[in-house]
């Protein structure tokens, strides 16, 4: 079942969540600030209700979300990590099973045998849960689960709060992207009034940038390359090893790439350690960059998406800013 309204999903998610002890919480790999925001407010929901929630994320944690309260609970997956008996599994802000990452590839078996709820607000998600909340319109999850929690009549704790601010401030770069709706404002509103903890979340998310961010972002951007409305450019495995970079290093460049004048659609290529490029696509309204990141089993939003490309970086730049310039009907 897929709804797409926290009122009409409400009395449904409370059903699935009565008998339910054990529950465990999973979001999406290279989690950012909605993944974990709305995964430890969960937490903090489920903990209130005198149920035994278990958050694991399934890779490490950006750097600013170490202040939200709580953040010890959430556990960081690693490979051979036994997955705890539950009874009921909750995705948020992931658009498919697979996304997940390792801990999908290591425990399908376990995780396909039990009920699975989903509150996502990815276009590209086709609600491969049990129970399904999927709201695109959604600003970011944290707003589409705090509508959910007063449907179902929960208590919103500071605590929970400062966690649901600190996702929808992330996902909106503080009421910036295309998807601020009136909607998002007034669960901004609420948050505050419900006590979030609105300083703690601006100073961690833009006055705590690590000086090796700072380093990788300035490599990055003295290699910027434009072509007309269209500007790109690289993180190479040498500049992350140079710098010693979080992966999180890489969403300050995209932020920076997307306030050029006259800028209609940006690319970053980052090269792993693996040899595959991960790309992170940015577009002004009127182009689908999700799209173009499916091309290559990636997906995301409209005006943000992204993809992992099995081939080096060269080869991709080639393939994604052909891509690219078609959308922007470039003749080529
Ligand atoms: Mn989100």
């Amino acid at each position: 079942m897929i709804h797409t309204d926290p009122a009409t999903a409400a009395p449904a998610f409370a059903s699935m969540l009565a008998p339910a002890k054990r529950i465990l919480l999973l979001t999406h790999v290279n989690p950012d600030g909605d993944a974990i925001g709305s995964m430890l407010a969960l937490w903090h929901v489920l903990t209130d209700m005198g149920k035994t929630p278990l958050a694991i994320a399934s890779s490490a944690l950006p750097s600013y979300i170490e202040g939200l309260p709580g953040i010890e609970h959430v556990r960081v997956y690693h490979r051979g990590m036994a997955l705890p008996e539950t009874d009921l599994i909750w995705m948020v802000d992931t658009a498919t099973l697979m996304r997940v990452g390792q801990i999908y590839d290591d425990c399908t078996a376990s995780l396909s045998n039990r009920p699975l709820l989903i509150v996502d607000h990815h276009v590209t998600n086709t609600g491969e849960g049990t129970l399904n909340l999927i709201a695109p319109e959604s600003a970011s999850t944290a707003d589409l689960l705090y509508r959910l929690f007063r449907a179902i009549d929960v208590y919103i704790t500071p605590e929970i709060a400062t966690c649901l601010l600190m996702g929808l401030t992330t996902d909106t770069q503080s009421f910036q992207t295309s998807s601020t709706n009136p909607q998002a404002l007034r669960t901004a509103a609420e948050l505050l009034e419900a006590g979030a903890d609105h300083y703690a979340v601006v100073q961690a998310v833009y006055y705590s940038t690590p000086y090796s961010t700072l380093q990788l972002v300035g490599m990055a951007l003295s290699q910027l390359q434009q072509d007309d409305d269209l500007v790109w450019t690289n993180v190479s495995w040498a500049m992350l090893r140079a710098t010693g970079a979080e992966d999180e290093a890489s969403d300050d460049i995209v932020n920076r790439m997307q306030r050029m004048a006259g800028m209609r659609a940006c690319a970053l290529f980052k090269e792993r350690a693996d040899g595959t490029v991960k790309i992170s696509l940015r577009a002004k309204p009127g182009l689908d960059v999700a799209a173009i990141a499916g091309i290559w089993g990636g997906g995301g939003h409209t005006q943000a998406a992204g993809a992992t490309l099995s081939m080096g970086l060269e080869e991709a730049q080639r393939e994604v800013l052909h891509q690219l310039r078609e959308a922007l009907g470039r003749k080529q």
